[in-house]
């Protein structure tokens, strides 16, 4: 087995720019919109985007099952179907901002985004199958393949039989509305609300009961929080809660850095967590904290807040800070983690207000 790509400390690698070209984050403006429009979504793709005739595609759902299925889209499709507002964050986001970095997409603080998903939930397909008794996972396999440390692997993940069976874990076939768009996971691809976005397996081939833990590298070996090499682990699974604001004013295109005109200004931003609802956003301003003030929340999709600041000339740093009903807060500094993963360290936005 090989091992580990070892740590980076300094400079990007023309790798690292090639995997940010291709895996693009969501502008942090679009965090106006509750609804992420589908272009503006993040994107992370770890090999090719697939290539699927919609017409021969179809999914098979097998292993330790009595009844097991084959099913085209148009059948999937007639099935009763639901549509959540669901929050999906890359659990490397942030990945950028913790040193020595892992060698691996340099997300920032964008690696995030809110869309509708229409599918039909995945409990229903289950039960048809008639599970056998001894089932522990359910294996999700996805037509992307390549290598990762050396493994040549289709992309797959399972989740335990508990979750896979909750109401709101979706096999989804639309977004905003419309078919997937192939790099979204066209014609079909798993949605697990309140998890990092790993859990979500697009493209999806087939589905596979089985009665041990699943072995596959993206699950038994990557997505795991370590904070020393050689580590087994935590898995990678519900979103840490974290938060965001829209940068106000207008950027410098080069440098990012933001102007904002001296007055009342409105701050918006979203704040999520995986494990429960929001409970309070604080908006910082150079250090001091101010509470936010909260928009109605939704069980899956972040929820918006804002805050009015009375911007007088000069220099400031902009902050905000999430703290859920389960009592976790974000911390000030990024967490350490080898793989970067989980990172929900505030994000901070320079402002030079002028007169
Ligand atoms: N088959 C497959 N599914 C996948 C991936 C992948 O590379 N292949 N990437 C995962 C990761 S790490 C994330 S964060 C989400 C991103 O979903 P999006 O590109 O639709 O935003 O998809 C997940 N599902
Ligand atoms: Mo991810």
């Amino acid at each position: 087995m090989s091992s580990r790509r070892p740590p980076i400390a300094g400079r990007y690698t023309a790798e690292e720019l090639a995997l940010a070209a291709r895996n693009r984050g969501m502008p942090l403006e679009a965090l106006r919109h509750e609804l992420t429009p589908a272009g503006l979504h993040y994107l992370l793709v770890h090999f090719d985007i697939p290539v699927v005739d919609v017409n021969t595609w179809t999914l098979q759902i097998n292993g330790r099952v009595e009844k097991p299925l084959t099913l085209g889209l148009q059948e999937i499709t007639r099935l009763p179907a639901k549509t959540l507002r669901v929050t999906m964050e890359c659990a490397g986001n942030g990945r950028a901002q913790v040193s020595p970095r892992y060698p691996s997409v340099p997300w920032l603080e964008e690696g995030v985004s809110t869309a509708d998903w229409t599918g039909v939930p995945l409990s229903a397909l289950l039960e048809r199958t008639a599970l056998k008794k001894t089932v522990k996972e359910i294996v999700f396999h996805g037509a992307d393949r390549g290598f990762d440390a050396g493994v040549e692997h289709d992309f797959a993940r399972s989740l335990a039989l508990e979750h896979a069976l909750r109401e709101e874990v979706l096999l989804a076939y639309e977004m905003n509305g419309t078919p997937l768009p192939p790099q979204h996971g066209a014609p079909l691809r798993l949605v697990v609300p309140r998890w990092y976005g790993m859990a979500s397996v697009k493209w999806l081939r087939s589905i596979e009961a089985i009665d041990r833990p699943f072995e596959g590298l993206q699950q038994a070996r990557s997505y795991h929080f370590r904070r020393h090499p050689g580590e087994k682990g935590e898995p990678c699974t519900l979103m840490r809660v974290n938060s965001l604001l829209a940068p106000p004013g207008i950027p410098d295109f080069y440098t990012r850095k933001r102007v904002v005109e001296a007055g009342t200004v409105e701050i918006v931003g979203r704040a999520w967590s995986g494990a429960a609802p929001i409970a309070r956003v604080e908006f910082g301003l150079s250090g001091v904290w101010h509470e936010a003030q909260l928009d109605g929340a939704a069980p899956f999709c972040w929820q918006g807040w804002r805050a009015r600041w009375q911007a007088r000339p000069g220099e400031y740093e902009l902050s905000c800070r999430a703290i859920d009903h389960a009592g976790n807060r974000q911390p000030l500094e990024p967490p350490w983690d080898l793989s970067g993963f989980g990172n929900n360290g505030v994000q901070r936005i320079a402002v030079t207000v002028r007169a």
